[in-house]
């Protein structure tokens, strides 16, 4: 299809590039996915997997190109564990991986699905093997969170999403030891009215680190007489206060279009956790839940993503 405006994120020809069919256990849907670049440049996707019972967990799926020839866990990597962790009563979803240089290891912030609703869970690990879980770090209703990689000015800081009365925006905490955490602000609202944006948005990936600032890109919902459509569009934050945003698209740049996008278990949902970024800082690949069923692919160019931002509105 062509069409007038510019297209930034590419579908991969073999999409979806994940799906339950796949799995050496018996699921019911795979999707949402956290996303790493191993140090053995190996791509190592967290996915989200449901049961048949309808409760998540997360299991790991490493591949040398990123697009196939996966190697699947034969069990799941990490299952929620109420016995210890009561919060993780219904399930564990959607993790979010950023790379700790300053801990050497990689922190997963994933949704526990509580008996009070979703909340923000953390836990580290330097293998996707052994996992330390620091429990929830913010109460329901939480979720769509991810930490930036490294300290600013002294503390480390958490995106989230939390609803309040206002609505459900986009919000960063601080914190010095990864556990206790505050001085929360807003750092992007939902636009109300007829907006793609209305109502209820998201961190999807980890922010992007570039030299013009954070690039955020973030889902937004828009509920239709038909149901919720879920979307992506950009935002720019500033890299020192990342509170601040310097530029926020008006359009979406990315929504569900493809049959595998439109139809499964929650249809009309994009949603990525996830992105490797090639050594040249530019070529990104996002990783996408796609109905809530499968796993697919999107690549991207940073620089073009910053230009589109930098001559919208
Ligand atoms: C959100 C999250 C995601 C899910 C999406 C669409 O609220 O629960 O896990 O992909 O809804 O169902």
């Amino acid at each position: 299809m062509t069409h007038q405006y510019k297209e930034l994120l590419h579908r991969h020809d073999s999409n979806p590039i994940l799906t339950a069919a796949d799995w050496p256990y018996p699921i019911h849907s795979v999707f949402n996915a956290g996303v790493t670049l191993l140090q053995d440049g190996m791509t190592l996707l967290l996915c989200r997997v449901e049961d048949r019972r309808g409760m998540s967990h997360l299991c790991a799926a490493r591949s040398e190109n990123g697009i196939d020839n996966w190697q699947i866990d034969p069990q799941p990597t990490l299952l929620p564990d109420p016995d210890h962790f009561p919060e993780e009563l219904w399930g564990i979803e959607d993790p979010r991986i950023t790379y700790l240089p300053e801990l050497q290891k990689y922190a997963v912030v994933y949704t526990a699905y509580t008996r009070d609703g979703p909340g923000v869970a953390l836990a580290l690990t330097d293998d996707f093997h052994h996992f330390e879980r620091y429990g929830v770090i913010m109460s329901p209703e939480d979720k769509d969170a991810a930490l930036l990689p490294y300290r600013i000015d002294g503390q480390w800081v958490l995106i989230h999403r939390l609803v309040s009365a206002s609505g459900a925006h986009m919000w960063i905490s601080f914190s010095s030891d990864l556990r206790h955490w505050g001085s929360r602000k807003i750092m992007l609202e939902a636009r109300k009215g007829g907006w793609w944006d209305a109502d209820k948005i998201g961190l999807s990936s980890p922010p992007i680190e570039t030299e013009q600032g954070w690039l955020v890109i973030y889902h937004g919902v828009r509920m239709t007489g038909a149901g919720c459509v879920y979307r992506l569009g950009l935002a720019l934050f500033d890299l020192h206060s990342p509170e601040c945003c310097i530029k926020r698209g008006d359009e979406w740049i990315f929504g569900p279009e493809k049959p595998y996008e439109q139809f499964g278990d929650v249809g009309y949902v994009v949603f990525p956790c996830g992105y490797t970024l090639a050594p040249d800082g530019d070529k990104l690949n996002l990783y996408y839940g796609a109905a809530d069923t499968s796993i697919a692919l999107a690549t991207a160019s940073v620089k073009d993503m910053l230009a589109w931002l930098e001559h919208c509105n």
